[in-house]
């Protein structure tokens, strides 16, 4: 059979939504990289971020408080400039710098359903984390990808975007965000 992804045996998992308090946990450090439960769950969380149209997903969000996070940027209608990049398993990772420029942006989130927020975050971020092996990596990100990595980090603090906006009436549903596309 043809697979479309190399993890695509791997079962979709369900994503919590806003509401259940596991998604304000705080999640864990990962202390093995070599743990075939952590490999499996990180197969499980690329099936559910593709299957999902995401462009991220956060282990805590689907009920595994750990320091896992995926980032994973394409061009899209907002951010058509975004780079389309290889999903990118991350683990503890970890905000070493910042630029003091923040821009805000529109975020969605796959367990807050049907609601967009303007958000600020940092333009530029250096960040060290593990990548699915266990390497340390350091690495800057800038723009779309670096708010799609603060916003998974965000995940592992318990935080999700609509905590990040500067006032409510920066929250608007998914019919109004599609007009401001169009
Ligand atoms: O907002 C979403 C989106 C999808 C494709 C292109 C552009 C935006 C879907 S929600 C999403 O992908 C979250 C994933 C989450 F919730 F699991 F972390 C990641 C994200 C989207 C937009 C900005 C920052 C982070
Ligand atoms: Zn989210």
């Amino acid at each position: 059979m043809t697979q479309t992804h190399p993890s695509s045996n791997s079962p979709r998992l369900e994503i919590l939504q806003l509401g259940n308090p596991r998604l304000r946990d705080t999640a864990r450090a990962i202390a093995s990289s070599s743990d075939p439960a952590l490999q499996a769950l990180i197969d499980q969380l690329l099936v559910t971020m593709h299957a999902s149209n995401g462009v991220g997903i956060a282990a805590p969000q689907v009920g595994q408080p750990i320091c896992l996070v995926i980032v994973a940027s394409r061009p899209n209608p907002r951010y058509p400039d975004a780079p389309e990049m290889e999903p990118l398993p991350m683990l503890n990772p970890r905000l070493l710098s910042h630029s003091d420029e923040t821009l805000k942006g529109w975020e969605g989130c796959l367990s807050v359903p049907g609601i967009r927020g303007l958000v600020p975050r940092y333009r530029e971020i250096e960040v060290e984390y593990g990548d699915r092996h266990g390497n340390l990596r350091r690495q800057v990100f800038t723009d779309f990808v670096a708010r799609i990595v603060q916003h998974e980090v965000d995940h592992l603090k318990g935080l999700v975007f609509v905590d990040r906006v500067e006032t409510t009436r920066d929250l608007i549903t998914e019919q109004e965000y599609q007009k401001l596309l169009s």
